[in-house]
């Protein structure tokens, strides 16, 4: 299918909720690490399918059920295409990123992980991606390891490739963190991990939006992402995960749809992908999220990316200009995410600040609390980006953050 021409101007009229004003000022989304806005055709697809097909999906031989059937899984086709997967056996539903590593730490932790094993992680992960395997630890007398990170916020490979072992039994690593933007070699973590037999989970919640991905290449174990962060619903996400490691894995949650055989006795479970799918899933949501990649394919990925990597530089120029700011996060390889601090104002002062501008940002510890504790501050502003961003809104945040920094000042 032949490609269109990426216009910041024209993706904008895509996305409804970009044109308001907030306090009388043009809205400056830029919490896109939070969450991303929807474009028309995720919206569309979210009412149509209510409109016109809601059916369950397996289940019924009537006309809707059919048409639900058929749609739940073009949608599971267009993630496998998406990210360049062998087959949909490897995608499964789930809720979102946070449910996918739930699965693996709890599916592949009972099948793989036992007393004195490790499992590394890094210093830069979210929450999601240090509280199970923390939990794993501790039900199956393992091990966590934690990669450090430099000052920059850059892993330390040199580390990570002593602390791999015959210990080790699972390597999970975000490939884009969602508080400092670093885009970690995941490549070469995974290189360096399977020439020990070590698999690999990458976190894509971040990166999938910004980067092309091809998990066949990439060659990772494990990817999880999640729908709401890549413009289509929140409520739904996918994990990939190989069909060897898939299929040795037992089901995580059970009930209906992710069995073949059930009496009162034993239960014969159902094959892959279903296996891990117990109960009705989020089907209008994992369609709309098929619509979001088929939005994402009408334009190269590389131009979007391009204009991205253009509004983090120009943004972070900018911010450099103003005194007292400092930028948590300097990695060379970095995604469109700043997180900033302020001398004398809190980073919930100037989100307030700059929500009275029309600007939109998060401010927190982003789910990063060691990254935090790392960074000897107790909460970031961050600034997020996406392609649908312009330079005279990034020119909007820096005129707020200015007057932020000049009420504080001068008071
Ligand atoms: N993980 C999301 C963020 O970084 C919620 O804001």
């Amino acid at each position: 299918m032949s490609k269109q021409t990426f216009v910041v101007d024209n993706v904008r009229r895509d996305f409804p909720v970009l044109n308001q004003l907030v306090y009388g000022k043009p809205l400056a989304y830029l919490d896109n690490a939070a969450t991303t806005q929807k474009p028309q055709i995720v919206i569309d697809a979210l009412i149509n399918f209510y409109q016109n097909d809601n059916a369950n999906v397996h289940r019924g031989v009537h006309a809707l059920s059919e048409r639900a059937d058929a749609a739940y899984e073009a949608a599971r086709l267009k993630i496998k295409e998406f990210i360049g997967a062998k087959s949909t056996e490897e995608i499964i539903f789930t809720r979102g990123a946070t449910e996918a590593i739930n699965l693996v730490a709890y599916s592949f932790g009972e099948a793989f992980i036992h007393e004195g094993d490790e499992i590394i992680i890094s210093a830069m992960e979210h929450h999601a991606n240090i509280v199970p395997w923390q939990l794993l630890c501790k039900r199956k007398s393992a091990t966590l390891i934690v990669t450090p990170i430099n000052d920059k916020g850059e892993l330390d490979l040199a580390v990570f490739k002593q602390q791999l072992s015959a210990r080790t039994k699972l390597v999970c690593i975000t490939q884009m963190s969602n508080t400092l933007g670093t885009i970690n070699p995941a490549e070469e973590v995974i290189a360096l991990s399977h020439l020990k037999n070590i698999p690999v989970l990458i976190d894509a919640a971040q990166s999938l939006p910004h980067l092309p991905i091809d998990v066949y290449t990439l060659d990772c174990d494990f990817l999880v992402a999640s729908g709401h962060k890549i413009y289509g619903p929140t409520g739904i996400g996918f994990l990939y995960g190989k069909k060897k490691w898939l299929e040795a894995m037992p089901p995580y949650q059970s009930g209906g749809a992710m069995i073949s055989q059930v009496s009162f006795e034993t239960t014969d479970f159902t094959h892959l992908p279903y296996k891990f799918e117990a109960g009705t899933p989020a089907i209008a949501d994992a369609i709309a999220l098929g619509a979001a990649l088929d939005y994402l394919n009408r334009y190269v990925r590389h131009d979007l990316v391009m204009h991205e990597q253009a509004l983090l530089h120009y943004a972070e120029e900018k911010m450099r200009a103003i005194n007292g700011l400092r930028i948590i996060g300097e990695a060379r390889n970095k995604g469109s995410i700043i997180s900033f601090v302020l001398d004398k104002v809190h980073p919930h002062d100037i989100a307030t600040i700059l929500d009275r501008a029309g600007v939109a940002i998060r401010a927190g510890h982003h789910c990063t609390m060691p990254l935090m504790r790392q960074f000897n501050v107790p909460a970031t502003a961050r600034a997020s980006m996406s392609f649908y961003n312009t330079f005279s809104e990034i020119d909007q945040l820096i005129a707020a953050l200015i007057e932020a920094k000049e009420l504080f000042h001068d008071a």
